[in-house]
């Protein structure tokens, strides 16, 4: 088991991403991925546009940031121990924080994610941010699953608008990518710099993923860029490791 972690940790520090499959028990998953579901409908209940009628960035996936916070029954998932254990030996920090959760799920039809780097969008000045990517049904190119190209973590940072939808401007890496299929309880654990997309929704179903982004204890503000996640009152980024949520019981 150790010589597989240490596989993964090279692997990661490697290309920027890994796939840890088998992380999470599926039969564990089902009743969250409902609770995700559930969430997700509640906040977008008033949502009644078609596809055609969103911006390309909505197109490519409907998001729901925070769901944490007002859906007690999915932070299991946000601060399942075996995900955050895995995201704190990948980052090689003793404690870490929860930045934020989300869910995306590409409609029947949706478009590719545009390839973008992460860490641009957050005021983090280090670079020991991690996203979990978490499939809640079985993903493949059909459906628009992940690509990451390998290496990428170590380029400069590139704030890419992929909010503005624009496709001419958006880096084309499809050749360089390597897309990762996934089965729910696989976990996809990506660095903040590293380049990535989605493929396009091309089946008849949703692909629906969740995935929660950590930092390391200690990372400091970086720029005054704006974000949530600092900047509201309350105790919005929790130690997720060493887990003392679990001995706390409340959120304050
Ligand atoms: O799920 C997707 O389509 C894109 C995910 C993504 O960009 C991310 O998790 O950073």
């Amino acid at each position: 088991m150790r010589d597989d972690r240490d596989r993964l940790i090279g692997a990661y520090r490697r290309d920027g991403f890994v796939a840890v499959r088998g992380l999470i028990d599926p039969a564990e998953l089902t009743p969250l991925a409902t609770a995700v579901d559930a969430a997700v409908a509640r906040r977008k209940a008033g949502d009644t546009r078609s596809l055609a009628d969103k911006s390309r960035y909505e197109q490519s996936f409907v998001q729901c940031q925070y769901m944490w916070e007002d859906s007690p029954d999915i932070r299991p998932l946000t601060f399942h121990q075996e995900i955050c254990r895995m995201a704190a030996e990948l980052v090689g920090a003793g404690a870490i924080r929860l930045w934020h959760d989300q869910a995306l799920y590409k409609e029947a039809g949706g478009k590719s994610t545009q390839a973008h780097q992460d860490h641009p969008y957050w005021p983090i000045a280090e670079d020991a941010t991690i996203t979990a990517w978490i499939p809640l049904v079985e993903v493949d190119r059909e459906t628009g699953c992940m690509g990451y190209v390998p290496g990428s973590h170590r380029d400069a940072r590139q704030f890419i608008d992929i909010f503005a939808g624009d496709d001419s401007k958006a880096p084309q890496v499809e050749d360089r990518a390597v897309f990762v299929p996934a089965q729910p309880g696989d976990v996809l654990f990506h660095h903040g710099r590293t380049m990535h997309m989605a493929l396009p929704n091309r089946s008849g179903i949703t692909r629906r993923a969740y995935t929660a982004i950590y930092f390391a204890d200690g990372c400091t503000r970086g720029s005054g860029r704006a974000h949530p996640s600092v900047d509201r009152s309350g105790r919005l980024t929790p130690i997720v490791i060493p887990p003392l949520w679990r001995e706390r019981r409340s959120w304050g």
